[in-house]
C-alpha cells in the first residue's frame, strides 16, 4: 500500500517536527518507506485534506490518519510483524510514556530551544511559531529562554527515570529499541536540529543511548543535520 507521510519541512529543507520523527522511526522499525511530503508550519491549507491542522499526518492507502500515537496504532495494527509495542500490555504503558513525555518533558524542552526554532523557518513560519508559542507561555520567546542555562540543568534531572532504566539495559523498550525509545528520542532529536543548546550532557547514558538512536536504521536520524 501506497504510504505518504507528511510532516514540517523548514529552510533547507530540514524535517523538524518533533513528533513526526515518532512516525519515522515506526515505520522504519516495520520496515516502511513512506514518500515524504515536508509542509510549512503556517500552510494549512497544504493539510486541510485531514479537517486539523497538526502534522504528523499518515495517508496509508485511502485512509487519512494524524497524531503519532494514532499513527502507530494504526500502524501495529495494519502491519504486525515487528511490534512496536510488545503487546496489550505494552501498547498501554507506551501510552502512559507517551502522556509523560509530551506533558513533563516537552513543556520544560519547548520554552528553552523555540527562539532558536525561528532561525530555521522562514518568516511567514517563524511568525506562526511565535504568535502561538507566546499565547501559550504568556512570555516572549526572547523571555522563554532567558535562563536556559540554568533551566537546561533542572531539565536534565528530569530525565532521570528515563536514565535510570539504561543502566540495566541498551534500550528504553529493554534489548531492542520499540516505540517508547522512538517517543523519547523525538524531542531530543527536535532539539538537536532546531539548536546548538547542549541539553544532554556528553557522559550521561542518555547521550549515549541518543548516538545509538540516531544510528538506527542506517542513520535515519542523522539524514536531517545538527544545528550548528
Ligand atoms: N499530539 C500530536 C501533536 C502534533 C503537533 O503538535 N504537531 C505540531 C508540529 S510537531 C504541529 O503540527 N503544530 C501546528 C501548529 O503549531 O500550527 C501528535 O502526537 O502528533
Amino acid at each position: 500500500m501506497a504510504l505518504t507521510l507528511y510532516e514540517l519541512g523548514g529552510l533547507d529543507d530540514r524535517r523538524y517536527s518533533l513528533y513526526s520523527w515518532r512516525t519515522r522511526y515506526a515505520l522504519a522499525h516495520k520496515g516502511l518507506t513512506p514518500e515524504y511530503k515536508p509542509v510549512r508550519l503556517s500552510d494549512k491549507a497544504a493539510i486541510a485534506f485531514s479537517k486539523q491542522d497538526k502534522v504528523p499526518i499518515l495517508v496509508d492507502g485511502g485512509e487519512t490518519i494524524q497524531d503519532s500515537f494514532r499513527i502507530a496504532l494504526h500502524l501495529e495494527k495494519t502491519y504486525p510483524d515487528r511490534p512496536l509495542f510488545g503487546g496489550e500490555v505494552g501498547q498501554s504503558l507506551s501510552r502512559f510514556f507517551n502522556t509523560w513525555v509530551d506533558r513533563t518533558i516537552v513543556p520544560r524542552l519547548a520554552p528553552m530551544v523555540a527562539l532558536d526554532v525561528t532561525g530555521i523557518q522562514d518568516e511567514g513560519d517563524a511568525a506562526h511559531l511565535r504568535r502561538t508559542m507566546e499565547k501559550a507561555f504568556g512570555k516572549t520567546l526572547e523571555e522563554l529562554g532567558a535562563n536556559r542555562d540554568k533551566d537546561v540543568v533542572a531539565f536534565r534531572r528530569l530525565l532521570d527515570p528515563a536514565r535510570a532504566q539504561l543502566r540495566s539495559q541498551p534500550f528504553i523498550s529493554g534489548a531492542q529499541p520499540a516505540y517508547a525509545d522512538y517517543i523519547l528520542f523525538s524531542p531530543l532529536q527536535w532539539s538537536r536540529i532546531v539548536s546548538p543548546l547542549a541539553v544532554l550532557e556528553k557522559d550521561d547514558a542518555l547521550a549515549v543511548w541518543f548516538e545509538r538512536m540516531l544510528d538506527l536504521y542506517n542513520g535515519l536520524g542523522r539524514t536531517t543535520p545538527a544545528r550548528a
